[in-house]
């Protein structure tokens, strides 16, 4: 076993254990990625569940310490591992990251309600959006073209964890067929040809 271990789903469709998988290649951390068949339970087998506070992936196992939570994992790493930043170094640049990292996760959560993962990883494709989760993709649309105004590759200047963590929501809209602001679809299509992005495309899929 290496000293690094990332629990992840045995579909690869999980968005939190993407960024985890894709922050760790970023950092060009060696780990063993072990995979749990979320459909039939395994996330709660009892090796798990005693292992994981959430009992769900990303887990990240370090030596003897163990931690869940996508984001709380990638400030960790950040900060055990000083090569190649996943986070800005300026207070405030951080602060905003961490700040659409929680919003992802939160308020715009809804979105993947009726744009799951599937259209990303697995070319899936589902009809129009309801009213309430039409606002929140509009919410996310308005704010990106904010940021992304003047064309930037990347939302703070240099890459962050939080430019893939923005483009997997983007592409729930985008490669679905909605439709999205000029600009937002080759940002994201950028971020999808970064090599660690790529790694977790690779993985194997079975067909739906
Ligand atoms: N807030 C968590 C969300 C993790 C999460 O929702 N994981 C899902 C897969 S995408 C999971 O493990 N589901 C299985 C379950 O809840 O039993 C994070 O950011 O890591």
């Amino acid at each position: 076993m290496k000293p690094l271990q990332l629990y992840t789903d045995s579909l690869f469709v999980s968005p939190y254990a993407m960024s985890v998988f894709v922050a760790l290649h970023e950092k060009g951390l060696d780990f063993d990625l072990l995979e749990l068949d979320l459909e039939a339970g395994e996330q709660h087998h009892a090796g798990f569940a005693q292992l994981s506070l959430t009992q769900r992936v990303p887990t990240l196992v370090h030596g003897d310490f163990v931690l869940a939570e996508s984001s709380a994992i990638t400030e960790y790493l950040d900060e055990a591992f000083a090569q190649a930043p996943l986070y800005p170094r300026e207070i405030q640049a951080r602060a905003t990251a961490r700040q659409i990292q929680a919003w992802l996760r939160s308020d715009l959560l809804v979105i993947g309600q009726e744009r799951s993962t599937l259209v990303v990883f697995c070319g899936q494709h589902y009809g129009p959006l309801s009213a309430r989760v039409q606002l929140a993709a509009t919410k996310l649309l308005e704010a990106a073209q904010t940021w992304l105004a003047d064309g930037r590759d990347c939302l703070f200047g240099e890459w962050s964890i939080v430019d893939v963590d923005l483009a997997l929501m983007l592409n729930r809209l985008i490669l679905n067929g909605d439709p999205v602001p000029p600009g937002l679809q080759p940002y994201a299509q950028r971020q999808w040809q970064r090599p660690s992005v790529l790694k977790w495309l690779a993985l194997p899929r079975p067909a739906r």
